[in-house]
C-alpha cells in the first residue's frame, strides 16, 4: 500500500463541558465540570482515531489549558500532520516533537489519535502495538473529595457495596495537616481492613509540613502518600521516603522519561504515578514504566480526570505493564454525569475490563458529542 492510500486528511479538537456528579475538591482546584479535549483525526483509507488531553482546573494542574492545546494544535500541529502517512505514528510524532516545544497534553492527544488509527487499521487492541496485555483487567481505585468526611464514608460504603472500588484515594492540603490527617484517621477507622486508604496532597505542604503528616498519617494507617510536597524539591522527596513511614508516590514531579530517571536516580520515590498525558503521551509513559522497572520503582497508572477516550488509552498501555503493583486510578469518565460511549466502559469487581475491538476498543456517540461540544465559535 503506497502512503497515499492512507494519508491523515484532518485533525480536529473538540472540547466538551462535561458536569462532575458532585464538587471534586482538590488543594489546588474544585471541579464542577470537565473540560474534555478530544483529538479526532480522519485518514484518506476511511480510518479515524481518537485521543484525548484533558487536565485539571483549567492552568490550576499543569501549564497547559484545554484553550490553549486547541490554539496550538490547530495553529502549529495541523499544518505539520495534515498529508502526512497516517501508518507511521513514531515518525509524525517525530516530526512534530523536532519542531515544537513542550505541549505534553495536546501532543499524547495527537499520539493517541494516531496510535488508534493504526491499530483500527491492523485491526488489532491499541495495547499490541505496545507489546501486548498481560491481564485484561485493571484494578481501579476512587477518589473521595467531596470536601466533607461524613460524605467521603457514606460515598466509600456506596462503591464497597457495589463492589466497585475497594482502593480509596483522598484529597487533602486545603486544611492544616492535623485536620487532614483527623479527616483521613476517621475514615480509615471507619473502613478498616476493608479498604486501602491512601492520600494526594497535590504539592501543597512545605517539607515540614510533610514531616509531621508523614507522621501522622502513617498512625492514622495511610497505605500511600502522593506529591506531599513540590514537583520541584526532589531532594525533599528523598528525605520523606527515606523517612520510611509511609511509601511515597510522585506524581506532578513526573513529567515523562527524564523526570523518572532523575527521580529514580536520587531514590526520591517507591512509586511513580505514571500518567500518559503527562509523559507526553503513550511512548512517553511507557518509557517512565520502562525505566521504573529497571530501577525497582513501583507503578501505578495515574489519571488527570480524563473522560472514556484518555481512560482507555491509559489503560491499554497500563495493561501491558509486567508490574503495576498499585494498581490504577481509571475511573474519569465515573466521575462525569454524561455518557459519551454508545456502550459505557465496564467497570465490575472493583476493576475496569478492557475492551477486545481494535485501537482503543470504543465508539463515540456523535449525538452526545454535538450535545456536549463547546458552542463557541
Ligand atoms: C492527581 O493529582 O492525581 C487523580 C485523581 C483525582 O481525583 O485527581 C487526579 C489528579
Ligand atoms: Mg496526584
Amino acid at each position: 500500500m503506497s502512503t497515499n492510500e492512507h494519508r491523515i486528511d484532518s485533525v480536529e479538537v473538540l472540547l466538551l463541558d462535561v458536569p462532575t456528579i458532585r464538587p471534586h475538591q482538590l488543594s489546588m482546584a474544585t471541579m464542577r465540570t470537565q473540560n474534555i479535549v478530544l483529538v479526532r483525526i480522519r485518514c484518506s483509507d476511511g480510518i479515524t482515531g481518537w485521543g484525548e488531553a484533558s487536565t485539571i482546573g483549567g492552568l490550576a494542574y499543569g501549564e497547559e489549558s484545554p484553550e490553549s492545546m486547541r490554539a496550538n494544535i490547530e495553529t502549529y500541529m495541523v499544518p505539520i500532520l495534515v498529508g502526512a502517512d497516517a501508518a507511521s505514528p513514531g515518525a509524525r510524532m517525530l516530526a512534530l516533537r523536532s519542531r515544537l516545544q513542550g505541549n505534553r497534553f495536546a501532543l499524547c492527544a495527537i499520539e493517541t489519535a494516531l496510535f488508534d488509527a493504526q491499530a483500527r487499521r491492523l485491526g488489532v487492541p491499541l495495547s499490541a502495538l505496545f507489546g501486548g496485555r498481560v491481564r485484561d483487567s485493571l484494578p481501579v481505585a476512587w477518589t473521595l473529595a467531596s470536601g466533607d468526611t461524613a460524605r467521603d464514608v457514606e460515598e466509600a460504603e456506596r462503591m464497597l457495596d457495589l463492589r466497585r472500588h475497594n482502593v480509596f484515594k483522598l484529597k487533602i492540603g486545603k486544611r492544616s495537616v492535623r485536620s487532614d490527617v483527623a479527616h483521613v484517621a476517621a475514615i480509615k477507622r471507619t473502613l478498616g481492613e476493608r479498604a486501602s486508604v491512601r492520600v494526594d496532597v497535590n504539592q501543597a505542604w512545605g517539607e515540614a509540613d510533610a514531616v509531621l503528616g508523614m507522621r501522622l498519617l502513617h498512625d492514622a494507617g495511610a497505605d500511600l502518600l502522593e506529591q506531599p510536597i513540590a514537583a520541584a524539591n526532589i531532594e525533599g522527596m528523598r528525605r520523606l521516603r527515606d523517612m520510611n513511614l509511609v511509601p511515597v508516590m510522585a506524581d506532578e514531579a513526573l513529567h515523562g522519561p527524564v523526570d523518572a530517571f532523575r527521580l529514580a536516580e536520587r531514590r526520591a520515590a517507591d512509586v511513580f504515578a505514571v500518567k500518559i498525558t503527562q509523559s507526553g503521551g503513550l511512548t512517553g509513559a511507557q518509557e517512565v514504566a520502562a525505566i521504573a522497572r529497571a530501577a525497582d520503582v513501583a507503578l501505578y497508572g495515574g489519571t488527570m480526570l480524563e473522560g472514556a477516550v484518555g481512560t482507555i488509552a491509559s489503560a491499554q498501555l497500563f495493561a501491558t505493564f509486567p508490574a503495576l503493583a498499585w494498581g490504577t486510578e481509571l475511573f474519569g469518565p465515573l466521575l462525569l454525569t454524561e455518557e459519551i460511549l454508545t456502550t459505557p466502559l465496564e467497570y465490575r469487581d472493583f476493576a475496569l475490563r478492557l475492551p477486545t475491538g481494535p485501537g482503543l476498543g470504543i465508539e463515540l456517540d456523535d449525538d452526545k458529542l454535538a450535545f456536549l461540544r463547546r458552542k463557541d465559535r
